[in-house]
């Protein structure tokens, strides 16, 4: 069981680095980490994203997620993306910095996406798996809210991917 912080805290866009700085755990995500997500094979080296978590308070968690800018020949960097495997756990998602979205999806097909920009918040209802695209010429960081109960089902995606994809057709970005 991860042990809740003690005191209240707050994160901006300018004290991120202190929420990143209190984290128990630091992922991070290489070309090599992500075979078969990309259309086109990635750069095994190139770090696509990192993902800073904090303990978990009670039932509630936070990360923080930077995606770097780049793409994989006309597709943006991505996360992974994935169910939560409780059927009752949704997500709230807080664009600090850059340009993003988040692109979503039900196991029965039904698609969606949001923009994400500083300051706007993303309700990921319970059912929808979740993706987040960098379609800025920056790092794009964003926060995280979820239960703790949430788990994460990574394999749905893995085997039959997302339904639409984010390109950069002619400086354009496009979803296809
Ligand atoms: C986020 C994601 C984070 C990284 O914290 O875990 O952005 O994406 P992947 O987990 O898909 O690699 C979240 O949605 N947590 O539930
Ligand atoms: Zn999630």
């Amino acid at each position: 069981m991860k042990k809740a912080p003690e005191q209240p805290y707050g994160v901006s866009p300018k004290n991120y680095p202190e929420f990143m700085a209190r984290c128990s755990e630091h992922m991070v995500r290489k070309g090599k980490d992500m075979a078969g997500y990309f259309l086109q094979p990635a750069d095994p080296e190139a770090v696509i994203y990192e993902v800073y978590e904090a303990d978990c308070a009670g039932n509630t968690c936070t990360a923080l997620t930077i995606l770097k800018p780049g793409k994989v020949g006309n597709e943006y960097f991505m996360t992974k993306g994935h169910f939560h495997e409780d059927a009752e756990s949704g997500e709230t998602y807080v664009c600090l910095k850059g340009k993003g979205m988040v692109i979503m999806q039900t196991r029965d097909g039904a698609t969606d996406e949001i923009i994400l920009e500083p300051g706007t918040v993303a309700c990921i209802p319970p059912g929808w798996a979740h993706r987040t695209i960098n379609i800025g010429k920056g790092e794009f960081i964003m926060m995280a809210v979820f239960p703790a109960n949430s788990g994460h089902d990574y394999v749905s995606i893995q085997e039959r991917g997302f339904i639409k994809r984010v390109v950069e057709e002619s400086g354009q970005t496009k979803i296809i």
